[in-house]
């Protein structure tokens, strides 16, 4: 049996990232290949839990760092690893590169620390494709206003925030550019379905 793909969706929040795994997941579905669909932070119960705490509570950035790197760790370890042992394919919305984004763009945590703890808890392991949702935070700002409620504690940041977040996804697209695949996610939804088609039918 050959080892299944494991692929992550990144971009700040509010990229359409959501749309566009869905279509992912019925094309490959479609190729009789199992899925396993998941997030971080969640993923596994334990995860889940931490995922209330991380969305809700206030705590230090360098608490919340720990947290999702704890989170990972079990959802690798439980979830995705046998997944893609047994031929899945791991459709993940988010992994660690979320992580360089939002804590040490975002909230200004240092590349070296989160670097020393992604060795640790990850070894090596990445994922064979992240797809990562470019968009402009203002556009990004304006489908958020569209949704119910005021946001968890991450969507209530400031626009300046989500700019440096932005900009620390784009870093990590630059120094890693096998592994990144770019969408410009103001294309509609049916150019952006298309773009991924044409990039996941020939590995079906
Ligand atoms: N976080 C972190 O800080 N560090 C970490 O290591 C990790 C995460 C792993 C999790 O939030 C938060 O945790 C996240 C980062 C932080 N916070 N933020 N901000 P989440 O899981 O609750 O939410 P999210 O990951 O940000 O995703 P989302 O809210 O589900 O957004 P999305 O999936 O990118 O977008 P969508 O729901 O598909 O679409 C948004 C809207 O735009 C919707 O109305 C669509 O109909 C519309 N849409 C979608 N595509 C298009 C296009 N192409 N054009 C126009 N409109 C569109």
């Amino acid at each position: 049996m050959a080892r299944g793909r494991f692929i992550t969706f990144e971009g700040i929040d509010g990229a359409g990232k959501t749309t566009q795994i869905d279509a992912l997941q019925r094309l490959i579905e479609s190729a009789r290949i199992e899925v396993v669909r998941t997030r971080e932070p969640g993923g596994t119960p334990l995860g889940e839990k931490i995922r209330g705490l991380l969305l809700g509570d206030e705590m230090t950035p360098r608490t919340e760092t720990l947290l999702f790197f704890a989170a990972r760790y079990e959802h690798v370890e439980q979830v995705i690893r046998p997944a893609l042992a047994r031929g899945a394919w791991v459709l993940s919305d988010r992994f660690t590169d979320a992580t360089y984004a939002y804590q040490t763009g975002g909230k200004g945590m240092s590349g070296a620390d989160v670097e020393a703890l992604e060795a640790w808890t990850l070894d090596g392991f990445q994922p064979d494709v992240t797809v990562l949702f470019d968009l402009d935070p203002v556009v990004a700002a304006q489908r958020r206003t569209s949704r119910a409620g005021e946001g968890d504690r991450f969507e209530r940041e400031s626009q300046a925030f989500f700019t440096r977040v932005r900009e620390a996804y784009l870093d990590r697209a630059q120094r890693d550019p096998k592994r990144f695949l770019m969408v410009n996610a103001e294309d509609t939804p049916d150019v952006i379905q298309a773009q991924l088609e044409k990039e996941f039918k020939p590995w079906l």
